[in-house]
């Protein structure tokens, strides 16, 4: 599901905001309903086109492990990003890589998509630079969404925006290429955003923005020597489902 603000002067319209992810038959017209409900009330901005599409998924999703969830509290963005800057080196992220990334999500021209960056030489190498690459076909599976309702409720952060972003994460942690992701959400009030790796998990850090911030972003950190193509395509277009890393064993792709 996609929406966007009215045309206004000159600017054309502007994504306001979207969610995707990968749902039984029987659960669409619940989820659908709860999508258009969201698209009407955006923290971003009214809406005044929204479009859903639902597609058949024909391929067989393939699997990948549910990273685990951590919390670092920081009290401020500058701390907040410390702490990333600190974690993100010991996983071998150059400077230049983390300054290009803190310009991608201080921005208050927010992208649809992420930007991919080479962790060493710090370059920019998705096709399309305001768009990014948009991470879809993505979903869990029906027991490990129930532990985690119930583990997220038992510590009070059991929201959409959480578990679509650690779904989200944990698809995109499972691609080999992708060495880690930082994320930084557009919406004015969630102040609350996320390192993830395949080492680290899902690192939540609180006060990552200030409050009323209109900047937001994501980042996915690649090896130098990657196919960003075929990176941007697996993360757009492969069916993946999600499930407790005990299930199977800890797949990685592409
Ligand atoms: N694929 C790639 N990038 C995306 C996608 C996607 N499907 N959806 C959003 N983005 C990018 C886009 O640039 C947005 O501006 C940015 O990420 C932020 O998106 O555990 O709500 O949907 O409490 O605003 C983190 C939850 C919530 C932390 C993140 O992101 C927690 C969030 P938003
Ligand atoms: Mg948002």
């Amino acid at each position: 599901m996609d929406i966007h603000t009215p045309e206004s002067k000159g600017i054309g319209r502007l994504h306001i905001s979207g969610a995707e992810g990968i749902f039984y038959d029987s659960e669409i017209t619940k989820i659908s309903a709860e999508f258009i409900k969201r698209a009407l009330t955006h923290s971003r901005g009214k809406a005044d086109r929204v479009v859903l599409t639902i597609e058949k998924i024909t391929e067989k999703p393939v699997r990948a492990a549910l990273l685990p969830v951590m919390t670092s509290e920081c009290s401020s963005p500058a701390e907040a990003w410390a702490l990333i800057s600190r974690q993100m080196q010991n996983i071998g992220i150059s400077q230049k890589a983390l300054n290009s990334a803190l310009k991608i999500v201080s921005s208050e021209k927010t992208m649809r998509g992420a930007a991919l960056i080479a962790m060493r030489s710090g370059r920019r190498l998705e096709r399309d630079r305001a768009r990014g690459v948009r991470v879809s076909r993505l979903g869990i599976d029906r027991p490990t969404s129930i532990r985690l309702s119930r583990w997220l409720s038992s510590r009070k952060i059991n929201t959409a925006t959480v578990r679509e972003a650690l779904i989200l994460a944990s698809k995109v942690a499972s691609c080999k290429d992708v060495v880690a992701e930082i994320c930084v959400s557009d919406d004015p009030d969630y102040t609350t955003g996320y390192i993830a790796s395949r080492s680290l998990g899902y690192m939540r850090i609180t006060g990552i923005k200030d409050r009323g911030g209109m900047n937001g972003g994501r980042v996915f950190f690649v090896k130098d020597d990657a196919d960003a193509e075929a990176i941007a395509l697996w993360l757009e277009t492969t069916p993946v489902m999600v499930e407790s890393p005990n299930e199977k064993k800890n797949n990685t792709h592409r």
